[in-house]
């Protein structure tokens, strides 16, 4: 075990600030799934679920953030493929969120459905724009962009949006929320992909924001995630009491 880990957290240099945002990641992640799973006897059953869910979201994340921290110590390099493990994990597990919180106004499996594909084809895209056809990021990074709007499109006004209406009361509230993580909250995620895939793109000028792609993935997960989560949590403890 010494020889596995003590290396790495002995090359943590100070000064370091990416490294730094993956060890709080870490922590944050940590916490939240403690606090959301510990919480979990307090509610009602059939909100039991949607709590269980953000505390599994935040947990994937802490795994994740274990080998990103160790792979960034180690190689100085953006753990793209274990940034995209995750992604591929957790954002469904969103759109879970959104359908079981709308399974009271009648949501069905094709929303369901409909919100997976979409979001499996924008993680997709963005990986491979990110880490396979580097030369072509601009176009890749675009077909992402499509599917996030469609989306924020399905959510903000599309079936997701009725059947929230028709919800209304503490659930409309709390969908109106997470369509805000969504539009602003996740914005954040492509402007760290036009930061880190800049290179000899027309958009080049992005790797002199003085930003770092990372460290905005970072801190865009530690907003989505955790505070995601608990928009889920106090739906469940209105609808508790
Ligand atoms: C917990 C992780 C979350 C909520 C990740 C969300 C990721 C995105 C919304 C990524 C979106 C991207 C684009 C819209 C275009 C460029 C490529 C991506 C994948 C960074």
């Amino acid at each position: 075990m010494t020889n596995l880990f003590l290396p790495l957290v002995a090359k943590m240099d100070p000064t370091d600030y990416v490294g730094f945002t993956f060890f709080v990641g870490c922590m944050a992640m940590m916490a939240a799934s403690a606090f959301f799973f510990l919480s979990l006897n307090q509610f009602d059953k059939k909100w039991r679920t949607s709590v269980l869910v953000s505390g599994l979201i935040t947990f994937i994340a802490a795994v994740h953030y274990f080998y990103m921290r160790d792979y960034w110590a180690s190689n100085m390099e953006s753990p793209t493929f274990f940034r995209y493990v995750d992604w591929i994990l957790t954002v469904p597990l969103m759109c879970v969120e959104f359908y079981l919180i709308l399974k009271v106004a009648g949501a069905k499996k094709s929303l369901l459905t409909k919100m997976i594909v979409l979001s499996v084809i924008m993680l997709v895209t963005g990986y491979l724009g990110e880490a396979v056809y580097t030369g072509s990021a601009a176009l890749w990074g675009f077909f992402s962009a499509v599917a996030y709007f469609a989306i924020v499109y399905e959510i903000w006004l599309g079936g997701a949006a009725k059947l929230a209406k028709e919800a209304g009361g503490d659930v409309l509230a709390a969908h109106k929320i997470l369509c805000w993580f969504v539009l602003v909250g996740w914005i954040i995620y492509p402007l760290g992909y036009l930061v880190g895939t800049a290179d000899g793109q027309w958009y080049s000028s992005f790797a002199n924001l003085g930003l770092d792609m990372d460290v905005l993935y970072n801190i865009a997960d530690a907003i989505n995630k955790i505070g995601f989560g608990l928009v889920i949590y106090s739906l469940a403890v209105k609808k508790t009491a």
